[in-house]
């Protein structure tokens, strides 16, 4: 057994794996009621996911029948600095260059392919379980677990007040994944123990107040979601969005274990830009669009989701003055669709620019 043990835990780091632990596989029931109570408050908002089928997700045995191990893995994403290249994939003037446009930020766990780091590595903890004659599956982000319940009781992190789970001394930039398996290895004896102590400052900086207790967050305000749902934006959180177009990461960009390990300059990995221009997405073909957009959970993979985000992030950011955002915003004041004619109105009147609608011109900003 320690021997089995001892190869998965390297093997895992070996293949791109910052941390590894071990947890049991028995059914995560504190996990199951936080499932069953936020669903029934409404805190879900109407997500699927792990939501979807909340006793499913929360035992393990369920997917794999016998199983009795989870090898929990995580992969640090860490800050990453914009690369000119990616930029002019998705954008830019005539001559490549985003100086002066209006662009749309992206969260860090959503610039570079650290999940194919991750899924690389499980898959080879699995062939070794494979090769000792058990049988293993990969779940990374997958419905039919709760990865941070898995990793917390594999004593790798604890559950920060923002509800993410924060690595000893690392922080939470971090993806995480497991391998689930018939094998009985040796489990972490401990969890880790809390290490917010008195801080609250993502609950503080969070800017819609989605955190609405310790380590629970209301998915009908969290701009993470918003900009994931195939509801409308609340026409109330669309000033707060700013200029994020996929993810958010206020409440981890102001924690302390990561601005340390920031500043440490750790997790610089993939690569990729952490920005896109506007102004491009919302002149974009369908299919351009949904391949910058690459591994982003687009609901339907439908195309004008994206431009609805983009023209109000554009409302946020943009300049009415500028010719090329009135030309933007006049096109989509003349579109099919209700949603691209909703997100542009409301964008002409944030930017002082009812005229576009036929209003009389309203302030600058005005939300
Ligand atoms: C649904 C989902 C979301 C939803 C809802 C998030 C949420 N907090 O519930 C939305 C779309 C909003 C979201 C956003 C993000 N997500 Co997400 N998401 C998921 C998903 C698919 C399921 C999570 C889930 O089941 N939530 C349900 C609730 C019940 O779980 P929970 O909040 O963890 O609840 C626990 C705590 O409340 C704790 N608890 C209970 N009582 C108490 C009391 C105290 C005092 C404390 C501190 C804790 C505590 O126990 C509960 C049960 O375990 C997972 C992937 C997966 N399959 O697990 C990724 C996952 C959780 N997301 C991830 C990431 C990276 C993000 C974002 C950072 C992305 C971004 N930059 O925009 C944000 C972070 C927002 C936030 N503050 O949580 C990572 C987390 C990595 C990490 N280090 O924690 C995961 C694991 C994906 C992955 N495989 O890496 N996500
Ligand atoms: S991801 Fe953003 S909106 Fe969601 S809880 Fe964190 S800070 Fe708040
Ligand atoms: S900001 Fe403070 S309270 Fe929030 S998760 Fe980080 S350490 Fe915990």
């Amino acid at each position: 057994m320690g021997g089995l043990r001892e190869l998965v835990v390297a093997r895992g780091r070996t293949n791109g794996l910052d941390v590894v632990g071990i947890a049991d596989a028995s059914p995560f029931l504190d996990a199951l009621h936080a499932l069953e109570t936020r669903r029934a408050a409404g805190l879900h908002a109407d997500m699927q996911f792990t939501y979807r089928n909340p006793r499913r997700s929360t035992d393990p045995r369920r997917t794999l029948d016998g199983a009795r191990t989870l090898v929990v893995g995580a992969v640090r994403y860490g800050s990453v600095a914009a690369t000119p290249e990616a930029i002019d994939e998705r954008g830019g003037d005539a001559n490549g260059s985003t100086t002066g446009r209006p662009l749309g930020r992206i969260a860090r766990y959503a610039v570079g392919d650290h999940d194919a780091v991750l899924r690389r590595a499980l898959r080879s903890v699995a062939e070794d379980l494979h090769n000792a004659g058990h049988r293993a599956v990969v779940l990374a982000d997958d419905n039919a677990l709760v990865d941070r319940a898995a990793a917390h009781r594999a004593g790798i992190g604890w559950f920060g007040k923002s509800s993410n789970l924060l690595l000893a001394d690392l922080g939470s930039w971090f993806v995480l994944g497991s391998v689930l398996t018939d094998a009985v290895l040796e489990p972490a004896s401990d969890p880790v123990g809390d290490g917010c102590g008195t801080c609250r400052r993502c609950v503080d900086a969070c800017p819609t107040g989605a955190i609405v207790a310790d380590g629970v967050v209301d998915a009908r305000r969290c701009l993470s979601w918003l900009l994931q749902s195939p509801e409308p934006f609340p026409e109330e959180l669309r000033a707060a969005l700013g200029d994020r177009i996929y993810g958010c990461d206020d409440c981890q960009e102001v924690c302390p274990p990561n601005r340390r390990s920031d500043r440490r300059g750790e997790g610089v990995r993939g690569g990729g830009s952490d920005r896109i221009d506007l102004l491009w997405m919302l002149g974009a073909s369908d299919e351009d669009l949904l391949r910058a957009a690459g591994r982003w959970y687009v609901p339907g993979r439908d195309a004008d989701h994206l431009r609805r985000n983009a023209l109000l992030v554009l409302g946020n950011t943009g300049d009415g003055r500028d010719p090329q955002v009135a030309a933007a915003l006049t096109r989509f004041l003349h579109h099919g669709s209700r949603s691209l004619v909703d997100a542009a109105s409301w964008a002409a009147r944030r930017l002082g620019r009812s005229d576009l609608i036929g209003e009389a011109a309203g302030p600058r900003r005005a939300s």
